[in-house]
């Protein structure tokens, strides 16, 4: 029973966190960074995968009108284990760049090879400003806990 007990918890988060590569798209939610870049940007990125492939549409919204930004896949860092969007990681994949149309709308999407941003490869999708990557409204969060 206690056997049960513990394989049952070790393999509940490797499930969950497999989800998106059983071919159901699963939707992630952006949240605002702590600063005051667009305050009211959110938006969702959908993920969805087939044939070794996922396809991730980002809907954006809340953005400066005519603005230039870019968006990466991010791997989990390593200033923090459960809060991939502070984790500081380095990029894996880009999207294409995109502007925010007359209404601060933006949608772009990519298609990647999933092997690219499996586990802590793609823990988190950050929305920069192309013209200072420094600065990030948005950040979904796709991967809450490292390793
Ligand atoms: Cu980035």
């Amino acid at each position: 029973m206690r056997g049960h007990t513990i394989v049952l918890g070790l393999v509940g988060p490797l499930l969950l966190g497999s989800c998106a590569l059983f071919g159901l798209p699963t939707t992630y939610l952006f949240k605002h960074n702590p600063n005051q870049a667009d305050p009211s940007a959110g938006g969702n990125a959908v993920a969805s995968v087939s044939g070794g492939m996922v396809s991730t549409v980002l809907s954006v919204s809340g953005l400066t009108p005519g603005k230039a930004y870019i968006a990466h896949y991010h791997a989990f860092g390593p200033d923090s284990s459960t809060d991939p969007c502070a984790s500081n990681g380095p990029v894996t994949v880009g999207f294409p760049n995109f502007v925010a149309d007359a209404s601060g709308n933006a949608s772009v999407t990519l298609k990647t090879d999933t092997a690219k941003i499996e586990g802590d490869k793609g823990a988190y999708i950050n929305v920069h400003y192309a013209s200072d990557p420094s600065v990030v409204p948005i950040c979904a969060p796709v991967k809450l806990a490292k390793g």
